[in-house]
């Protein structure tokens, strides 16, 4: 797989996970659209920057394990994996059908390249804890990363695992919380308030970096340096906007939880036009700003442009 080592390269494969991502939920009609949108350039830094890993190898043993703590976001991570290679994007369409690899939360037998099972939120952070202290039991050099989401920190087992982290001084556990501000029915803050975030993750004794969820320049510089992270586990609280790249679903927690073309709201445009409108707006946005990167994109042949495999 070719590593985007540029900001341009890394915006517009970003952009194609966006559209595929669209594109998988919106044929499946069902499944999660805003915390999926808003990470999609984490997980677009991540596989084609950061990460050790080898998509024709899932298995590697040299690669880094990537957790999915909140494994509602899976979208997500299958566009990515798609366009990473692991499988093939036409299988981005089944997503949530019946005997599907691709199920509405990740099921680790089912696609290979997944490390858990994930779906009961404030898991992730423990299964990531054993496995960054069983890795450094067994003096490998491989880093865990932890994904988890901002409202699943309201879960007590999370907390254990940042104690038993911190206990262990486990520097090969990288987490990253997806800051976006939104659970499932409304703002965090309202629902139960986890600010000041960083302060609570330093008196919990982990390093603590902060950063601008969308602004590949930080995320790339955060996560490289974290590959020498000393002492203590790291928590990245990337700052992101839930829905990024769809006008109408930015910062709406209403779309926490549903597919383009299904929910109402005094910004949703009418029903038949919202895939198209989604698309449009991506189109239009990136195209002002990357000149002539719509050409680009288009050799890497996003899913909606794809036939569909006859049902
Ligand atoms: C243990 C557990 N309780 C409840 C749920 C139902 N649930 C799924 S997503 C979610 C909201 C969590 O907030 P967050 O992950 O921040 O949402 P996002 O930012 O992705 O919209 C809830 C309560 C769950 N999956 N697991
Ligand atoms: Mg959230």
């Amino acid at each position: 797989m070719k590593k985007l080592t540029k900001i341009k390269d890394l915006q517009m494969m970003a952009d194609v996970i966006r559209e595929d991502t669209i594109a998988a939920l919106t044929e499946a009609k069902s499944g999660h659209s805003g915390g999926p949108l808003g990470m999609a350039d984490i997980f677009t830094a991540l596989y084609f920057n950061i990460l050790k890993h080898n998509p024709k190898k899932p298995c590697w043993e040299g690669r880094d394990r990537l957790v999915l703590s909140n494994g509602h976001i899976c979208p997500i991570l299958y566009s990515t994996m798609a366009n990473a290679g692991y499988f093939p994007k036409e299988e981005l369409f089944t997503l949530r059908k019946l005997g599907t690899r691709l199920q509405g939360h990740p099921h680790r037998e089912a696609l290979p390249g997944l490390e858990t099972t994930s779906g009961p939120l404030g898991s992730g952070l423990s299964q990531a804890s054993g496995m960054a202290y069983g890795l450094r039991l067994d003096k490998k050099k491989n880093i865990v990363f932890c994904l988890c989401s901002d409202g699943e920190q309201n879960e007590g087992n999370h907390w254990e695992a940042v104690l038993f982290a911190a206990k262990n001084k486990l520097s090969n556990l990288i987490a990253i919380t997806d800051r976006n501000y939104i659970q499932i029915d409304g703002n965090t803050e309202e629902i139960m308030p986890l600010d000041p975030l960083d302060q609570k993750y330093k008196a919990f004794n982990w390093n603590v970096e902060v950063i601008d969820g969308h602004d590949f320049r930080q995320i790339l510089h955060v996560l490289k340096k974290a590959r020498n992270n000393k002492g203590k586990p790291l928590m990245i609280i990337a700052n992101t906007i839930p829905g990024k790249g769809v006008e109408y679903m930015e910062n709406d927690y209403r779309w926490h939880g549903s597919p383009p073309g299904t929910v109402t709201t005094e910004r949703t445009p009418p029903k038949d036009e919202q895939t198209d409108v989604a698309l449009e707006e991506i189109h239009a946005h990136e195209a002002e700003e990357r000149g002539d990167w719509y050409l680009e994109h288009l050799r890497l042949r996003p899913i909606h442009t794809m036939k569909r495999k006859q049902k």
